[in-house]
């Protein structure tokens, strides 16, 4: 169970949508629903039941659009379960991509289970030993939205351990409505805009 100390994950979420500008974001686990309703109709893709896959869908909207920053918010049972997406991730090296952890210490979308290592677990470390471009901990709001605009100009692959309690809601108790595919369509149609906007008065 989280200690009080723990940030509420809302907060960090709103305070990460205040500064966001066009950055994509991918939510997982228990940070996608709330991302949802804080964020609605933006340019996201969640990742669903895929455990410890967000960093690497974010690793590739990030190599594939330089030009934005790329959010993970990632679930900390879910990057146990991959870790080696943090060499993958560090290898490849996306200046654009900043990896936030929400480290509540279970697997609170399949019922608040117990992570290996519960809290101690030190993913900054992990984060630095794969090679990430810089890796620090946060476990204070006031902190946070202190240091997050000269995180979100700072070159990545940035790691940023949030210390979190648990979520209002999870994916079991509100389902996203809009599935993976046509999630992935409308990000698309969202990103060509602008080329397509530039395009079609080009050719008038
Ligand atoms: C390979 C695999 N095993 C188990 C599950 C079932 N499952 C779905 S969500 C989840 C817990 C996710 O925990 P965490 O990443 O810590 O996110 P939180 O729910 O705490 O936000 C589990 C075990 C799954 N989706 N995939
Ligand atoms: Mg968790």
């Amino acid at each position: 169970m989280a200690p009080d100390i723990a940030m509420k994950p809302e907060d960090v979420l709103r305070a990460i949508a205040a500064v966001r500008g066009d950055a994509i974001v991918v939510p997982t686990m228990t940070t996608a629903p709330a991302w949802r309703s804080i964020a609605p109709n933006d340019l996201s893709v969640t990742c669903v039941g895929f455990m410890g896959g967000a960093s690497s869908l974010g690793l590739g909207l990030a190599l594939a659009r330089p030009d934005r920053r790329v959010l993970v918010l990632d679930g900390d049972g879910s990057l146990l379960m991959q870790l080696g997406s943090l060499a993958t991730v560090a290898g490849a090296a996306p200046r654009n991509l900043i990896h936030f952890l929400f480290k509540n210490g279970v697997y609170h979308t399949s019922g608040a289970q117990g992570i290996p290592g519960g809290l101690s677990v030190d993913f900054v470390m992990m984060a630095k030993g794969a090679g990430y471009r810089m890796a620090s901990a946060i476990d204070d709001l006031g902190e946070l939205k202190h240091r997050l605009p000269e995180l979100l100009r700072g070159e990545g692959p940035a790691f940023v351990e949030l210390r979190t309690g648990l979520a209002e809601q999870t994916p079991m108790t509100v389902r996203e409505r809009t599935p993976f595919h046509q999630q992935l369509h409308d990000a698309r149609v969202k990103l060509l805009r602008p080329r397509a906007a530039a395009s079609a008065s080009a050719d008038a």
